[in-house]
């Protein structure tokens, strides 16, 4: 199977981490977003969003990270995604609520206003986003504090597929001062994620900053 992506970016990352925890071996293709090499007719033809990442396993192109995430742990049995149809929902469920609310409206913002913009050079961060941001993330990272109060992990006793989706917008939490300090039980899952080899494995090298 073939990856494209940008190693930089948490969606690739997750991607090339769940791979690596599966032990599946991806054909990987750069697709450098700081060269707009989304938006090139070739890429357009697999993916017309113009957005990364992208699978290709034989005829079947597929985006969406989610989707590549599933179809990746579907491929042989795995207790990343067990088969079971209440274990899928809840997986499905964090991994629904990661894309509306976590990532996109609490850490993404964070990540881009004070991470993104200095890399690109696009100016100091909207402190009006970042406060909106700030505000969602407290609202989230409670719900997660208080699951995590009750399990080790999102789904069960076990890592699943929720757990890679919820990290990895956490990515560059240090980076992007995402406040982590009042949730502890968030910070120790985070560890305990963070520390798997698979993570380290695929982790992109720390992007400079725009002079
Ligand atoms: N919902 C998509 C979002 C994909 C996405 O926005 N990818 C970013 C990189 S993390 C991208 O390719 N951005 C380039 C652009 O928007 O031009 C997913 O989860 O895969």
């Amino acid at each position: 199977m073939k990856l494209y992506g940008f190693p930089p970016s948490p969606r690739t990352w997750v991607v090339r981490a769940a791979a690596a925890q599966l032990g599946i071996s991806l054909e990987f293709t750069m697709v450098d977003l700081t060269k707009g090499q989304q938006h090139a007719p070739d890429y357009r033809a697999i993916n017309p969003t113009g957005r990364t990442p992208t699978l290709v396993d034989g005829d079947f192109k597929l985006w969406e990270t989610t989707a590549i995430l599933q179809y990746l742990a579907g491929q042989q049995p795995t207790p990343l995604w067990p088969d079971d149809v209440a274990k899928r929902a809840d997986i499905m469920r964090w991994q629904s609520w990661t894309l509306a609310h976590w990532e996109k409206e609490s850490c993404a913002p964070l990540l881009f206003e004070r991470v993104v913009k200095q890399i690109v050079g696009m100016g100091a961060p909207d402190q009006t986003v970042v406060a909106r941001a700030l505000e969602n993330f407290a609202r989230d990272a409670k719900v997660l504090e208080a699951h995590l109060g009750r399990q080790p992990y999102f789904v069960g006793h076990s890592l699943t597929l929720a757990d890679f989706s919820v990290a990895a917008p956490l990515m560059y939490a240090e980076r992007s001062q995402m406040p982590l300090a009042d949730y502890a039980k968030l910070r120790e899952w985070l560890g305990r994620v963070a520390s798997l080899p698979c993570w380290k494995e695929t982790a992109p090298p720390v992007p400079a900053t725009a002079a």
